[in-house]
């Protein structure tokens, strides 16, 4: 096996074009395939910016290359360094003619499914081996979209004057009602893994006014479904002196910009996803909660007022509705304690959930921003005020009005990639089976 040695890269496959013809390059990679035609022998080298052909004509090169071409098989990894030589049956129009070959891992075993193949195991025997699925064109053009949806969101709400936080993981209580908390031993104390930043991040507005977070969100799922890990990505965002209705918009706004930004710059990975995207049209539908109890009952599903609202029963839209849309205005029963209840009509909540189909992608709200509001729906709901009394006391220096929302960054990428699997956008999912890798 060969070192690394002084050997650098100088180019990407891509980069491999006719305007470099004659340029001396090093390139590095995996051999995606070997070929052989008599006294020329092809090899495709994959690097993560695509396919370069190597050729190798067995009287036009040194001997040693001639040697090391035995040593190589598929899913080698190589280094070569050689000539650009245009020709117009290679990828992006060059090949590379080399002058030294380092082989540098020679794989035990290869990937038990075909990586460079369209037929494919199952989602759990590729995420066994995650690692090397991830090899695989598709997983990396998901995670390249990913990337941009990313860096998307952070460069929007950097440039609307919102300012990014870090709030804890480990934390004291609940912040969401229905679902499961995964507690651990702090020390000598209880303390749990946090359902989502909602108490800091409110708290935090009466100090830096527009903050948004990208982060970890743990949830002891009850059931395995094709969208809920037990560990996802969310997008919160928390505001001051805004309601709802303002945040709604920001909300439409981030999503719409994240979608066009992916357009523009991940051209080639859609298309290799076969994923037709369009920038959404603002500003989205919007319904009330009883608005859609009407149009379910349109379809014959009666929905008793007060519940939530089922994901079988969302699917009898999803031909009506089969884009963005929010649902607002839920019954104050039916969302988390922090909702802020409206003045005029106490049994609905100033709340939405952005749906995309059936699917939804966030909710958010206006908060309560007193004291004793919030101490009455703790004891509704049966949690003890005392065990938030951290949180309670910042209302006792007043605390401006606020709205927010979080949304499920896997969720919006299932929606940007046209994934039904949400752990096919998550790189290591953790699930209720799934610990390792
Ligand atoms: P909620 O609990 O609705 O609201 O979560 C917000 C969004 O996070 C995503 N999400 C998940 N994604 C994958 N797997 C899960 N198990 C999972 N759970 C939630 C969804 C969901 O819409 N604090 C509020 C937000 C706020 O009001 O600001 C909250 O956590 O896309």
């Amino acid at each position: 096996m060969d070192t690394l040695g002084y050997l650098r890269r100088t180019h990407y496959s891509n980069e491999i074009v006719p305007a470099v013809d004659a340029t001396d390059v090093v390139i590095f990679g995996i051999v995606a395939s070997i070929r052989e035609h008599g006294k020329l022998t092809f090899l495709i080298l994959e690097d993560t910016k695509g396919l370069v052909q190597v050729t190798i004509h067995k009287n036009n090169v040194p001997e040693s290359v001639v040697a090391k071409l035995k040593e190589i098989q598929e899913q080698s990894f190589v280094g070569i360094r050689g000539k650009v030589k245009s020709t117009e049956k290679a990828p992006h129009g060059a090949e590379i003619v080399p002058d030294e070959i380092k082989v540098l891992s020679i794989p035990h075993c290869l990937a038990p499914f075909k990586l460079y193949k369209q037929r494919l195991p199952n989602i759990e025997k590729r995420l066994d081996l995650r690692a090397i699925d991830l090899r695989r064109p598709q997983p990396k053009a998901i995670f390249k979209i990913k990337h941009v949806a990313l860096q998307s969101i952070r460069s929007f709400f950097s440039g609307q004057g919102y300012l990014e936080v870090e709030t804890p993981k480990i934390i004291s209580t609940a912040t969401e009602g229905g679902a499961a908390l995964f507690p651990l031993l702090y020390y000598n104390k209880e303390a749990f893994l946090a359902q989502s930043p909602q108490l800091y991040k409110e708290q935090l507005v009466g100090a830096l006014e527009k903050v948004f977070e990208i982060g970890p969100i743990f949830r002891a799922e009850r059931s395995r479904t094709m969208k809920h890990l037990s560990e996802a990505t969310s997008v919160d965002l928390e505001e001051a002196y805004v309601n709802y209705e303002d945040v709604m918009k920001t909300l439409e706004r981030v999503i719409t910009f994240t979608i066009a930004e992916v357009l523009d710059k991940c051209k080639d990975e859609l298309s290799l996803l076969k994923v037709k995207l369009k920038v959404p049209q603002m500003p989205f539908k919007s319904y009330t909660y009883d608005e859609i109890l009407k149009l379910l009952s349109d379809e014959a599903i009666e929905v008793t007022w007060g519940n939530d609202l089922f994901v079988s029963e969302l699917k009898a839209l999803e031909k009506k509705l089969p884009d963005f849309y929010f649902i607002k205005d839920w019954p104050t029963s039916s969302k988390a304690f922090y909702l802020k209840a409206k003045d005029d009509k106490p049994e609905i909540c100033e709340s939405f959930d952005l749906m995309h189909g059936s699917l939804e992608i966030s909710s958010g709200g206006s908060r309560i921003d007193q004291k004793q509001a919030l101490v009455e729906k703790l004891k509704e709901r049966s949690f003890d005020p005392a065990a938030f009394e951290y949180h309670l006391k910042v209302f006792d220096y007043g605390m401006p009005p606020h709205a927010g929302f979080g949304f499920g960054l896997d969720r919006l990428m299932m929606v940007l990639c046209k994934q039904k699997n949400i752990r096919e956008v998550v790189l290591y999912p953790r699930d209720q089976r799934r610990l390792i890798p």
